[in-house]
């Protein structure tokens, strides 16, 4: 068997019922196969296997108090998975399908992400298995204060920055600020996706789904083609769905449908943007309530069927496996062309594999959602240069970053002779940058 079937075996045995770790960890692994093969010092260093080993994995328990004025226990992690490039950088996601496996699948994610972005953040992922649906601001309040009551003493501006994901927008981000300001007495940059009168940056909060749409357009635009007239589903009608359909749109695209985890709305004349923002963002509402406002709109109990759509361009941005082997299918036979993951792992390893095999562009998620840790990584620049940079410079620089994202993950699935296999790409182009800089850093 080879090294990295090896150690891929290893990591199933050793870390039992966790089928999302494993689906991440067995994507990245086989594409290194041929990194392994030019580089045999890594296996003599147990490069792999400290890989997919995280560095610290911390749980705790988050105890708050309800409206009602009752006691409720929710779960926290924190999966500070690898710090060979910078301190852990990655998200908190509340959501009541959060355990240790998918945190874990995030924070390996996030290690090769972070390395493709070309700035010095490490990798991180954390966060509950609270349940933010339906619950008033004070409750908010109460269970972020508490998470943060634990979560404090380990992490740091320079140690391990969070930020926001399912779940954690502005409001938590905030609330969590607060908290950790108040126990360690210091104004710094522990946290991004900060409001911009407390040290947050322009552009976070439309960055993932800007990026996403920026990477795209690359890919387009390298094909002599544009978002111009394009059909577009993007599922999810959260931060990164809604800022990859206001570019998109800006872009000259038609964006059919979204969706939120009850169902999705269809509307062949082209999503009104500002009546789905005012309903998530404004009144925290469902996306069903679209159709009383938009007539020409169609809402369909269920999320699947939005794969049935014909489109050009498929963008996820909801959560993962979001798109099977079935959807795939669909998809392809519907004459899709491109599918960029904003949300993390969206499509399961057979979708994939139908995507590749039928011509599909596919920019897997660590390339093309990479556009939101960037900025983040962003925010920490101007935080600690006591800076505030303009929309425009920090789009710019956003822009920037997705093109090389773009470049690199072209020209190393090019150099290990998988030209156009994006997944190869990114995966090798990733972790090149983090083995070179855990053999400078020995047997740590
Ligand atoms: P939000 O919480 O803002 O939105 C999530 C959206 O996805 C909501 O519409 C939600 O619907 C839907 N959704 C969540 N879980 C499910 C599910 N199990 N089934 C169907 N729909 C679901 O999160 P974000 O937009 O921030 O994140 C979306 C994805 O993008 C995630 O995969 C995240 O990891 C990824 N990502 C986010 C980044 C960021 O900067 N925010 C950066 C990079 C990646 P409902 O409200 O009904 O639950
Ligand atoms: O998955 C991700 O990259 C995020 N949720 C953003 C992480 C960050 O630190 O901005």
């Amino acid at each position: 068997m080879n090294y990295v079937s090896q150690v891929l075996e290893n990591l199933k045995n050793n870390n039992p019922n966790e089928p999302e770790f494993h689906q991440a960890a067995t994507e990245i692994l086989m594409t290194l196969a041929p990194v392994m093969e030019k580089h045999p010092e890594y296996e003599q260093a147990a490069l792999l296997e400290r890989f997919v080993e995280p560095e610290r994995v911390v749980m705790f328990r988050v105890p708050w108090v309800d409206d009602s004025g009752k006691v409720r226990v929710n779960k926290g992690y924190r999966v500070q998975f690898n710090s060979a490039i910078g301190p852990y950088k990655g998200g908190l996601r509340f959501h009541p399908s959060v355990n240790l496996s998918i945190i874990k699948f995030l924070g390996l994610e996030q290690i090769l992400k972070n390395s493709l972005t070309g700035l010095p953040i490490g990798g991180g992922k954390g966060g509950s298995d609270f349940n933010p649906k339906g619950k008033s601001d004070r409750e908010i309040m109460n269970f972020c204060q508490s998470f943060m009551t634990e979560l404090y003493r380990h992490i740091g501006a320079d140690t391990d920055v969070p930020a926001g994901d399912i779940g954690v927008g502005g409001r938590e981000i905030g609330y969590l600020f607060g908290q950790y300001k108040r126990l360690r007495n210091e104004h710094v940059g522990v946290l991004t996706g900060r409001g911009l009168s407390y040290g947050g940056s322009l552009v976070r909060t439309e960055a993932t789904g800007y990026g996403l749409v920026y990477i795209t357009e690359e890919a387009l635009k390298a094909r002599g083609d544009s978002f111009k007239g394009k059909t577009v589903i993007i599922s999810g009608a959260g931060n990164v769905a809604i800022y990859a359909c206001e570019k998109a749109q800006s872009l000259g695209a038609k964006v059919v449908a979204m969706y939120d985890s009850d169902g999705y709305i269809y509307e062949p004349d082209g999503i009104k943007l500002e009546v789905v923002k005012n309903i998530k963002e404004v009144k925290r509402g469902r996306i069903k309530d679209y159709v009383n406002e938009v007539k020409t709109a169609k809402y369909f109990e269920g999320c699947r069927g939005i794969w049935t759509i014909p489109c050009d361009i498929a963008l996820p941005c909801a959560t993962q496996n979001e798109i099977d082997a079935a959807s795939a299918e669909k998809l392809v036979k519907n004459g899709v062309k491109y599918v960029a993951e904003g949300a993390n792992m969206p499509s399961t390893l057979e979708a994939i594999e139908i995507f590749q095999k039928s011509g599909v562009v596919f920019l897997p998620a660590k390339a093309a959602n990479a556009g939101g840790v960037a900025t983040s990584a962003l925010e920490m620049a101007q935080s600690s240069g006591r800076m505030f940079w303009t929309f425009e410079e920090v789009d710019a620089k956003l822009k920037n970053i997705m093109i090389n994202i773009y470049r690199n993950m072209e020209s190393a699935a090019k150099e290990y002779g998988y030209e156009g296999n994006y997944v190869m790409g990114a995966n090798i182009a990733g972790f090149i940058k983090v083995a070179n800089a855990m053999m400078a850093h020995g047997v740590v």
